[in-house]
């Protein structure tokens, strides 16, 4: 069987990328993962045009909440030329009704049982229609195809070697959607570290885990940096805070290359951590320990997240301060979303707090999905806006690279000069998030179908567009969402 696996992608800044940094590992984990029997091609619709002309017997779609709609058309434009259309991913994994309505079969969890079987099933032309993925041990995972990789991914060497995460922070699906906290066979996870067919020398040496939270086992964490200290590569990944306190551990980061942490600090609103369920977060120590990293030369990501109950338009514009002061090397700024299978979800469910009358497109992180407790969703899409222009600014931009310059080991600096700058060059192209209010009205004439979740009795969204309540923000003059009059 010819095998077309593609991952779905919606730009989510108004003129897209102007350059495409790390890519996603699931397409080229699902290539890995197809038995050798069939012919298999992995499509990035961030990168590439979707082939619809495709010879392939099967498609597989991978996409997350945010890109469902878009996913669901592709599957219509497939199933018109008469092709069988499967998918599976973190939306499919718990909206599988909803996903049946337009693909043949899905694939709920995770893939590495289900998929060869499902292909099995294809092959054979008798396809079931749900395939559960249990979440079984990660040994014996095959090394991802890079070979199928785009060319124009910056840092192309993507890994996970541990799935799952023992915090439970009321936003995150990962303890839903990947139970328990599993690890790699750590001469497996090297296999792949040392993989260095790549064109360009950054290429060979960046290696970025795509992890929930590496460190959560530590003695598996060490026994891996301990192996790679000898392989000289620079590498990154996703942590807790709580790593900073752990000095062996820290000693072990240097040693094997670290360059980068991404820290999910979310919030300097206590209540608003106690919302978030963040409770190894602490606001007074953050300077402190970003100083710890920093010492060790590490470059210090951390994302934030707008719109927790706590959280009002002033807090939320602090931010912008908060993150420039506490030292953060690259913020990464979200709002707030309901993903099903979070505690968030249900207690907004429960609360009426959903916004039937938007798409799946307004989970996107850069949208607002639901409403507030104490402002209206506008005006948290305003003050998410206000932070981000604030942070993304030439001059802070600039500002946090410059800092690292001289503190930060070579390749953190580097890293810090190459993100803040990606980020940079948006803010001062005026290349700003997807503001969905604007093309939902066109969306909605476009497909009138049902695009929101079924099931839950929800609130039902205003007008999307209508102006919301005033707001003051620090510094600025009254605000609405919709005609910002502190707009530059
Ligand atoms: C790495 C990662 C990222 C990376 C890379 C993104 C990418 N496109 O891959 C970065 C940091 C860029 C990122 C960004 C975002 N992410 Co993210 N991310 C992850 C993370 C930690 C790991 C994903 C991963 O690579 N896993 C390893 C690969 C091999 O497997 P996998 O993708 O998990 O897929 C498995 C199964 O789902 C299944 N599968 C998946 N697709 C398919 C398709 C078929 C056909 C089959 C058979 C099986 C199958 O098989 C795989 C192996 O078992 C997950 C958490 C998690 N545990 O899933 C969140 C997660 C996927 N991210 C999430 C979100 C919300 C986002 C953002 C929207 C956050 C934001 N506020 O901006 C952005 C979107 C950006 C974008 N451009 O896509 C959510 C998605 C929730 C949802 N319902 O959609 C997750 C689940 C985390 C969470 N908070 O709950 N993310």
């Amino acid at each position: 069987m010819k095998v077309e696996i593609i991952v779905v992608y919606v730009a989510r800044y108004e003129r897209g990328h102007e350059k495409n940094f790390v890519p996603p590992l699931t397409g080229i984990h699902l290539a890995a993962l197809t038995p050798g029997e069939h012919e298999v091609h992995v499509t990035h619709q961030q990168t590439d045009a979707v082939p619809y002309e495709s010879d392939a017997d099967l498609v597989a779609l991978s996409f997350f909440s945010g890109f469902a709609r878009e996913a669901y058309r592709i599957a219509g434009e497939f199933r018109r030329r008469g092709k069988r259309v499967v998918a599976g991913g973190p939306h499919v994994s718990f909206w599988p009704e909803e996903a049946l309505e337009h693909v043949d079969a899905v694939v709920t969890g995770e893939a590495e049982s289900a998929w060869p079987r499902l292909l099995e099933d294809a092959a054979r032309g008798r396809l079931e229609r749900v395939y559960r993925g249990e979440a079984q041990p990660l040994a014996g995972i095959p090394t991802p195809r890079y070979d199928l990789l785009p060319r124009g991914f910056f840092v192309p060497r993507v890994i996970q070697a541990t799935r799952g995460c023992p915090y439970t922070c009321s936003f995150c699906t990962v303890p839903a959607l990947n139970p328990g906290f599993r690890v790699r066979p750590v001469e497996e996870v090297l296999r792949d570290v040392a993989y260095d067919d790549f064109p360009w020398w950054w290429q060979r040496k960046i290696v970025w885990f795509w992890d929930d939270n590496l460190t959560a086992n530590r003695r598996y964490v060490k026994t891996l940096l301990t192996g790679m200290v000898p392989l000289k590569k620079w590498w990154l990944t996703q942590a807790s805070i709580d790593i900073t306190q752990d000095v062996e551990l820290l000693d072990l980061m240097e040693a094997s290359g670290c360059i980068g942490i991404f820290l999910g600090i979310e919030s300097f609103n206590p209540e608003s951590l106690a919302d978030a369920h963040k409770r190894q977060n602490r606001v007074a120590y953050y300077r402190e320990r970003i100083e710890v990293l920093h010492r060790r030369g590490i470059a210090v990501m951390a994302g934030f997240i707008a719109g927790f109950d706590h959280d009002t338009p002033e807090t939320i514009v602090a931010m912008a301060h908060n993150l420039q002061d506490a030292g953060i090397d690259v913020p990464f700024l979200s709002v707030l979303t309901p993903f099903k299978g979070t505690p968030l979800y249900d207690q907004m469910e429960r609360e009426g707090r959903l916004l039937a009358g938007r798409s799946w497109d307004f989970t996107n992180g850069y949208n607002v999905a639901f409403e507030p407790r104490d402002m209206s969703p506008d005006a948290l899409y305003a003050a998410h806006r206000e932070l981000w222009r604030r942070s993304f600014a030439p001059a802070a931009s600039l500002a946090r690279i410059a800092r690292g310059v001289g503190r930060l080991r070579i390749g953190a600096a580097l890293m810090s000069a190459a993100m803040n700058g990606f980020y940079g060059l948006k803010a001062w192209r005026g290349n700003e998030p997807v503001d969905m209010r604007q093309r939902f009205h066109r969306a909605v004439a476009d497909q009138p179908s049902r695009m929101t979740s079924p099931g839950p009795t929800v609130h039902s969204a205003s007008d999307p567009l209508t102006p919301s309540r005033q707001v003051r923000l620090p510094g600025a003059s009254p605000v609405t969402s919709t005609q910002p009059s502190w707009m530059p």
